[in-house]
């Protein structure tokens, strides 16, 4: 492909390094087959691959460029309609493919978190997770439904233990889920993140509705009074210094209910400052 006149339309940033040559690779997961809220994140990889063209590779904050990162974009997972169990085993032979590379998962919703994490546990089997949600999806089932997106870190806190889990920005659950999770002492206050020591491994799942509707209203369940994008930006910046982050997702944008595409072009600026915050 010629550097100059031509560029992929359909791969984040326009990279071109092929999947071997990568150090980054981007999985779009077209999946939104639990959603309970609104309909149409299997939307959300493509429009957060067209809004990631409108922001500069360029990050002040993080001094660094997104051109220092050899990134790949291996497509998206062929997901199978109506088949949560089947969508997910492809979810987690996809991401076992990326092998040793740094993945960035962009869903659809939040279910897909799941076989993310169990391909990645086999290479960190003491892998943590800090989880940014508008919601602590610690249900036990939704409707009888143990695999939703509601459900999903109750899931994945079967598996690696609850104290491997840091919940950020939740304020929309039921009663027995914030039991749950003030028993575990497992939710953090914003504010007090900075000071949490992650050590080891540490994945992060980024769900758009942590923040607040007036900034990101194209989700599939907003929740009022939530963080500003400012806040976030901070925060990645306060605590990324001696994290070992091995990869994240962004998860619940949902284009059918987005304003201007605000909130892909939102999900594109946190993929970017994730990555260069994180990613070394
Ligand atoms: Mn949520």
């Amino acid at each position: 492909m010629s550097e100059l006149y031509v560029e992929d339309p359909l791969a984040f940033w326009c990279n071109n390094y092929g999947l071997s040559g990568a150090e980054v690779v981007f999985l779009g997961v077209p999946f939104d087959g639990t959603s309970s809220g609104r309909s149409g994140s299997r939307e959300a990889p493509n429009s957060i691959r067209a809004m990631s063209y409108s922001l500069e590779t360029y990050s002040a904050s993080a001094r660094r460029d997104l051109k220092e990162l050899k990134m790949a974009d291996y497509g998206n997972v062929i997901v199978s309609p109506g088949d949560t169990g089947e969508s997910l085993r492809r979810i987690k032979a996809a991401v076992a493919d990326i092998r040793e590379k740094f993945p960035v998962v962009v869903g659809g919703e939040h279910i897909i978190t799941l076989p993310v994490v169990q391909a990645l546990l086999r290479r960190h089997p003491k892998l943590q997770v800090l989880h940014f949600d508008a919601h602590l999806d610690l249900k036990e089932d939704y409707v009888g439904n143990r695999y939703s997106h509601v459900t999903v870190m109750r899931r994945l806190a079967e598996i690696l233990g609850h104290k491997m889990i840091v919940h950020a920005g939740a304020r929309s659950f039921s009663q027995e889920e914030h039991e749950f999770a003030r028993k575990n002492d497992v939710l953090k206050p914003v504010a007090n993140l900075a000071e949490f020591r992650f050590k080891g491994p540490v994945y992060i799942t980024l769900d758009m509705d942590v923040f607040d509707p007036a900034f990101a209203p194209g989700v599939s369940t907003p929740a009022p009074a939530g963080m500003l994008p400012q806040e976030f930006f901070s925060l990645i910046e306060s605590i990324h210094d001696g994290m070992e982050v091995i990869g994240f997702d962004v998860v619940e944008v949902c284009p059918p209910n987005d304003t201007g595409n605000v909130t892909s072009l939102l999900a594109a600026k946190a993929i970017k400052e994730m990555l260069l915050a994180f990613k070394h």
